[in-house]
């Protein structure tokens, strides 16, 4: 057994910006965040993964990076990160920082250096490609924007930006620049962080020559085309040698955000004798109901094709480590995506979907919110929207001609924007986020879905998730066994066995709201847990209801 803190441990995700205010701007902040330490302690996760809190205009809510060695001034100040990072130490709560290195903000002195001409110091800092005005060098498409490149009318070039205008792409062929970005990321390392969340780090290598792509294209003529920007072989030369510059002590920990990600390729970053990484964000689930042109072309959800995700991960990574997850800060709620959050399942569903992902193999990350069973909001204009993915969605698909209607639906239902939404603490006003005016609304049913209740009903689902952390914590078989899939062929429920050495457990859960039966000959086995008090096995039968989920011990 290869023990590793970071194997063994649940990890929070946490959303600055949004998870509470201490100030009454309206903004969540690190005083807020040392606040509610206590409030982690209580949920008894082992380590948290700070959504980028760095200097930043926030373009894109802080993955724009301005300075990498200060803090965006909304949050505080170095030294109440050095606080919080004393007081989660002190509580035995790792501390893993998101590091964004593929881009920084076009307000990053770089940038500006870069920009002021073509004989500038810092001018390959970032990659520059001649060109004449409106017809850029190529047909890539950006996340965030149209065409991937902007032009600047001083030099007659044009720069590189896979999102937005704001997020120039650094040029990580310039070993000067390599440097830079590790100093800097030791200088964190020795500040005392546990590890590195590295953001889209597959991306770092981009075609040579930049040529233009083959694939069809998007509604506004460009291709996202990620043969030609993701998981190219200078990415693996760069991560080894990052790994060997920054992740000098084996302690801290490298999750790389691999979006395009192949099982494949993933054995190839997380080989754990070749350490790139540790371990990785992959996508395919969160892709299940996206189309081949993206999130933006949903079609319908599928339980067998779910499952095949889930086991293709499970078995490819067999000898690597799996990152567990069913939403993040730029996901829909899990419990509206996956679950019912209707008001007869909502809190029966989100267990059943936390007992799936915390008792597959891998390292578990809950997301702000997720242990309360949050759900997604139901935005009523524009306005509300404060996610530049969503806003320059709905512009380019009115110009392609798509409905009002259906642009609409699209943003309700995969829109970033829902998983920001402020923390729900308590019923006074604004969910007890901030005294002030939030910068993102508030879910109404907050209400109801809140902290103060949620922590003090045995049957909520925050003690259901404070149940599987403890049990993750007393037996090294849901840390360590090895996974093995049972009734795969079963379209409603999703099943799987753990094994280590004698002993072994066997998860079922149901996925729909009906009842189903399924053939059960496990004798002499003990309930561990179960979202249902109910539990009914007879003639070898095992009949679930909606949303039950069971995890037995098998003597
Ligand atoms: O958000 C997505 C889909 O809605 C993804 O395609 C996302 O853009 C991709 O996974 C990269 O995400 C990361 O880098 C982005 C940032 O906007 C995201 O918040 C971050 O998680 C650019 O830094």
């Amino acid at each position: 057994m290869d023990r590793k803190w970071w194997k063994e441990a649940v990890v929070y995700q946490l959303y600055p910006r949004s998870f509470y205010d201490s100030d009454g701007d309206g903004i969540g902040d690190l005083q807020g965040i040392i606040q509610k330490v206590d409030y982690l302690c209580e949920l008894g996760i082992d380590a948290v993964w700070l959504n980028p809190i760095y200097k930043s205009p926030n373009d894109d809510m802080g993955y724009d990076i301005s300075d990498y060695q200060d803090i965006m001034t909304e949050f505080g100040t170095l030294d109440d990160f050095k606080e919080l990072a004393e007081k989660l130490k002190e509580n035995n709560i790792k501390l893993i920082m998101d590091m964004v290195v593929n881009h920084s903000s076009d307000e990053h002195e770089w940038f500006v250096e870069s920009k002021k001409s073509r004989e500038n110091d810092k001018r390959d800092y970032y990659i520059w490609v001649d060109g004449e005005k409106g017809t850029p060098p190529n047909n890539w498409a950006s996340f965030f924007t149209p065409s991937a490149w902007k032009y600047d009318e001083q030099s007659n070039q044009y720069y590189l930006h896979l999102f937005s205008e704001k997020q120039p792409d650094l040029n990580w062929n310039n070993p000067k620049l390599r440097q830079e970005i590790y100093d800097m990321m030791k200088w964190w390392a020795d500040l005392g962080v546990d590890g590195f969340r590295m953001d889209v780090i597959n991306l770092l290598d981009k075609a040579e020559g930049f040529p233009s792509s083959e694939k069809q294209a998007n509604m506004s003529g460009y291709v996202m085309d990620d043969e030609l920007f993701a998981n190219r072989e200078n990415v693996h030369t760069w991560l080894k040698e990052m790994r060997k510059e920054v992740f000098t002590s084996d302690e801290l920990v490298m999750i790389g955000e691999t979006p395009f990600v192949t099982v494949e390729m993933a054995q190839k970053y997380a080989d754990p004798k070749v350490k790139e990484m540790d371990m990785l964000f992959a996508f395919d689930l969160m892709d299940v109901n996206s189309g081949k042109s993206g999130k933006w072309e949903i079609i319908p959800f599928s339980i067998p094709r779910m499952k095949e995700i889930l086991n293709d991960w499970q078995i490819g990574l067999a000898n690597c480590w799996n990152s567990l997850f069913w939403s993040n800060h730029d996901q829909p709620r899990a419990v509206s995506r996956f679950g019912n959050d209707s008001k007869e399942y909502r809190e029966k569903s989100a267990k059943m979907l936390g007992t799936l992902m915390h008792m597959l193999k891998g390292t578990p990350y809950i997301y702000q919110g997720e242990e309360i069973g949050m759900t997604n909001m139901i935005f009523e204009s524009l306005d509300d929207l404060r996610d530049l993915e969503s806003i320059n969605y709905y512009s380019e698909a009115m110009k392609a001609g798509l409905s009002h209607a259906h642009a609409w639906d699209c943003i309700l239902q995969k829109g970033r924007d829902n998983a920001r939404t402020p923390m729900q603490w308590d019923t006074s006003e604004s969910a007890g986020f901030t005294s002030g005016k939030p910068w993102q609304k508030v879910n109404p049913n907050y209400s109801n879905i809140n902290v103060e209740e949620s922590i003090k009903r045995e049957d909520s689902v925050f003690s259901y998730y404070k149940l599987l952390i403890k049990t993750r914590k007393e037996n090294d078989i849901v840390v360590y066994g090895e996974y093995s899939p049972l009734f795969y062929e079963h379209d409603k429920i999703v099943a799987f066995e753990r094994i280590l050495d004698d002993e072994k457990w066997v998860i079922i859960v149901n996925f729909v709201d009906e009842k189903v039966k399924v053939e059960f000959d496990y004798f002499n086995s003990e309930l561990i847990i179960s979202n249902t008090d109910s539990v009914s096995i007879k003639d070898k039968i095992l009949s679930l209801n909606a949303y039950d989920a069971y995890v037995f011990r098998v003597k």
